[in-house]
């Protein structure tokens, strides 16, 4: 059993996370030892280089003294309840008086002196982050963003000392370690099944979100997702939806004959002016918009960064089109919310069939929620990857079915029998590590196999 002296902190994983963990505890001179549950991390050389004074700890947490250990920072990817951790799950911290696990934004909110806008939802947190903090910063606000995405969130308190900002997108792993978040204002975007292998059922994985809340001065939720709304009072509640808006909501109502953004009865800007399309990204653009207003940004300001937002590589982004047929590229479409909003998107707008091509590690999911609008809109959907036999089973035979062994042979079968007019559609519903090193290297193979096959044709 290895020993610990009294007051040290456990901190556990050796990933991005635990990484800036390890940092930042570094530059508090708080006394700490690293773990990571696997015998032989891949990151442990990396950070053995970089704080090599620091203890490491590898394999099962079990052989740990936890009597020495006051308080456990786990990386998000590490579950509360993984083996050994039942030594500390009922304890109090001697020096905090609060939970004794907690996470990396649990730190990051307890050393961070300036306003913070958190972003939580099964689906749009890297748009609408990446959004509202490009509208705080043509503001001339000194932001900084990142958290799930990007930079993580203690790296970047030290890296932007003199923020006046942090815009922060925040995962239900995070925010399950999080006992008091007290954002200035914070949003839940939107729930639908994502991470059950984690969590276990979707309550879990709702309360692990609504975690959002603690503490925040303003509160912005989905008025078509009761999920997302507060399980607590909140100082100000504000609300969003994709219909004409109540008072005071922010929504989408018909004005001069077009789709406007609505502030309650005030029209913002025409939804055609923003490079974003689909209903999905209106409800992302009045996120950010409900935020900067709350954070005190200028109106006419936040319109004109929406105006040019180009959106995220991944998220329903146009590759080419050939031959009459357009290709998209939805790859970071990880669970079957986002996929539906990409098929509902786009659905509407076709003057051919749409293809779909799916699959992957479902990761617990229910997806019969596809087969309805695949019914109506699908020519096929083509099915790749470890859990394509769940989702042909969800279809039914309401939508033709081709299973393929990978996404170079989706494609293959995709080209064959598409017809101009269609689109080809990557927006797998399921995360892509059984195959892939992540879902950029998923899309980045879609985008290369479709630009080798334009330049072939020129
Ligand atoms: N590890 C253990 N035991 C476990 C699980 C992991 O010891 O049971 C160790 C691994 O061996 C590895 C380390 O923990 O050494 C990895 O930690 P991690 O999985 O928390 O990953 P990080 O590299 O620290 O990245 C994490 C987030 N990863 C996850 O939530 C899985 C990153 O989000 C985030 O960007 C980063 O912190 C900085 O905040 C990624 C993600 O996929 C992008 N997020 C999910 C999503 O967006 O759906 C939630
Ligand atoms: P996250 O960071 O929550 O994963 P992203 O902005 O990266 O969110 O988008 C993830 C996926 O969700 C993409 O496939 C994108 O097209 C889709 N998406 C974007 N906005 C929405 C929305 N409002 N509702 C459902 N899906 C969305």
């Amino acid at each position: 059993m290895q020993s610990v002296p009294q007051q040290k902190s456990l901190v556990v994983g050796l990933g991005v996370s635990g990484r800036a963990i390890a940092r930042h505890l570094t530059r508090l001179k708080q006394p700490f030892i690293m773990a990571d549950t696997r015998e032989y991390p891949p990151g442990l050389e990396a950070f053995r280089a970089e704080l090599p004074g620091v203890e490491v700890h590898c394999g099962d947490l079990a052989d740990l003294d936890f009597d020495a250990i006051d308080e456990v920072v786990l990386s998000p990817g590490v579950a509360p309840d993984t083996r050994g951790l039942e030594k500390m799950a009922n304890r109090t911290c001697a020096t905090t008086g609060g939970p004794s696990i907690i996470g990396e934004i649990a730190l990051f909110s307890r050393a961070c002196q300036v306003p913070v806008a958190a972003i939580t939802g099964s689906n749009a947190k890297s748009t609408v982050t990446t959004l509202l903090g490009d509208m705080a910063r043509d503001a001339g606000v000194k932001v900084a963003v990142g958290g799930n995405l990007g930079t993580p969130a203690l790296d970047l308190l030290h890296s932007h000392p003199d923020a006046e900002l942090f815009v922060l997108e925040l995962s239900s792993f995070q925010l399950e370690t999080t006992p008091l978040l007290g954002a200035t204002t914070a949003a839940f975007l939107n729930l639908s099944d994502d991470h059950l292998d984690r969590h276990g059922n979707m309550q879990r994985y709702r309360l692990a979100k609504q975690a959002i809340f603690q503490g925040a001065s303003h509160a912005l939720v989905n008025a078509d997702d009761s999920q997302t709304w507060p399980l607590q009072a909140v100082p100000t509640l504000e609300r969003f939806t994709t219909q004409p808006p109540g008072e005071g909501e922010w929504g989408v109502a018909v004005h001069q004959a077009q789709d406007w953004l609505m502030h309650g009865e005030q029209p913002l800007i025409p939804c055609r002016s923003l490079r974003i399309r689909g209903r999905h990204n209106q409800a992302n653009a009045l996120a950010a918009l409900a935020m900067g207003t709350y954070l005190g940004l200028p109106r006419d300001s936040m319109l004109e960064t929406l105006k040019h937002f180009p959106g995220l590589p991944h998220r329903g982004e146009w590759v080419a089109d050939l031959d009459g047929v357009a290709w998209i590229n939805d790859s970071k479409g990880t669970n079957v919310g986002a996929t539906l909003a990409a098929i509902e998107g786009l659905g509407p707008t076709l003057s051919g069939r749409l293809i779909l091509l799916a699959g992957g590690v479902g990761k617990g999911a229910d997806f019969t929620p596809l087969a309805e609008p695949l019914a109506r809109y699908a020519r096929e959907a083509v099915l790749f990857g470890r859990d394509a036999s769940l989702i042909q089973a969800a279809l039914g035979t309401q939508v033709p079915v081709m299973r393929c062994d990978d996404l170079d042979a989706a494609m293959q079968r995709a080209q064959v029998i598409a017809q101009p007019g269609d689109v080809v559609l990557l927006s797998p519903a399921c995360a892509s590590l059984d195959q892939f090193a992540n879902y950029e290297a998923r899309g980045e193979l879609f985008r290369r196999w479709v630009m080798s096959r334009v330049r072939g044709q020129e």
